[in-house]
């Protein structure tokens, strides 16, 4: 079997040697790095997830670290969302857009002084685009890569268990506030955040030489929880209504096309990137939405991550993005990329491998 490895320019986590031990066995590429995607028991890693507690590594969520006088005018120019009310200690679920309106990014946006930034990026190079908006404004900032791995812990008993290793004051912490912990030495940020809406914590682990030590540390604590490991949940995400940049995304999709309006200001200044043919997108209307799929009575499957194409009338209305067998539905469910034409209620066809398997457009979020 062909092989894909780490190399210089397909990095690895600190947690790499640390997911090998555990039997990881499928990765993915993500922001140039190698993101586990399964440990080859997707029961398992669902169950632990929805009724325990599950630890991931997410180092490929990297950070663009944004100092410097123009700091936060740059963070603001880049964000289609208003970032004024934001304070020190607190995230935010940030759109970035190109000048087109088109989405370039979905980071969430982490304040850690007035002009101190951190940006935790999905998959597309936001440092070069940070680097070439800042120097053509003329801005004064400093925009680098910090030594920064995201490890998440999800799940229902995460907060009991992060509360047991760092203490109660865990509990206090609001959605995307994050504040300064260490054990044994091993210096991070704690926030309440992760790609799931199961609940749980991400560890920004800030000394990447002790990625093994706070997995093992983790890996103990949650014995008492059954904790194991786990990723970003290919089929929980799009139960629960979460977006993957350039899974659900192409390279036309505006914010308003998968349902992320709710992020979008429009009465920003004109300075901000991408905010003025958003204001035109608005006012034409949308052509395409995103909408829930629920395909009739699929047997178990593993998931897709290509996109299908989406019929009525034996005519293409649009795509069938990511999707998968939800333990929930007890059937293959995904998300729809499809013209504003159709309405929810509505029956499709989606061709998969030649096939046409009928379903029907939903409300999302599933649940
Ligand atoms: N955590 C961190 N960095 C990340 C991700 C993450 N970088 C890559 C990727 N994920 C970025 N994309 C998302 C997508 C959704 C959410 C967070 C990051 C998310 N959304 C919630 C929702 O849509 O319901 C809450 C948004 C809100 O209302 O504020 O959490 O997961 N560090």
């Amino acid at each position: 079997m062909a092989e894909i490895g780490p190399n210089t320019r397909l990095r690895v986590s600190p947690f790499y040697d640390s997911t090998l031990a555990e039997g990881v066995t499928a990765f993915s590429p993500y922001n140039s790095m190698l993101m586990p995607v399964s440990y080859g028991d997707a029961p398992a890693e669902y169950d632990r997830l929805m009724n325990g507690v599950s630890m991931w590594d997410v180092g490929v969520q990297r950070q663009v670290e944004i100092t410097g006088p123009d700091a936060a005018r740059l963070v603001q120019t880049l964000s289609v969302r208003d970032l004024s009310a934001c304070v020190v200690g607190q995230g935010k679920y940030v759109p970035m857009c190109d000048h087109r309106g088109v989405l370039i990014n979905d980071p969430v946006v982490l304040k850690l002084a007035e002009d101190h930034f951190w940006l935790s990026i999905a998959d597309n190079n936001i440092l070069m685009w940070a680097r070439a908006i800042a120097q053509e404004r003329g801005m004064v900032a400093t925009i680098t890569e910090p030594d920064v791995s995201p490890l998440a812990i999800q799940g229902p008993k995460a907060e009991d268990l992060v509360a047991s290793i760092f203490g109660d004051w865990v509990r206090d912490l609001k959605y995307f506030w994050f504040a300064d912990a260490e054990i044994h030495g091993i210096p991070m940020k704690i926030a309440r955040s992760g790609y799931s809406k199961q609940g749980g914590f991400e560890l920004y682990l800030t000394d990447g030489s002790r990625g093994t030590g706070l997995w093992n540390i983790v890996r103990e604590a949650g014995q008492p929880w059954g904790i194991g490991p786990g990723t970003p949940n290919p089929v929980e995400r799009i139960e629960s209504g979460l977006l993957s940049y350039g899974g659900d995304t192409d390279d036309l999709t505006n914010p308003f096309e998968v349902r992320l309006g709710r992020y979008v200001d429009l009465t920003l200044p004109d300075d901000v990137v991408g905010i003025k043919a958003l204001r035109q997108i608005k006012a034409e209307g949308p052509k395409r939405h995103q909408l829930g799929i629920v395909l009739d009575d699929q047997p178990r499957q593993s998931g897709h991550a290509v996109w299908y194409d989406v019929l009525q009338n034996a005519e293409k209305v649009g795509s069938m993005t990511n999707g998968g067998w939800s333990p929930r539905k007890e059937t293959v469910i995904g998300y729809g990329l499809v013209s504003t034409n159709l309405k929810i209620g509505d029956r499709v066809e989606v061709l998969r491998g030649g096939k046409l398997d009928a379903g029907t457009l939903t409300a999302l979020p599933f649940y």
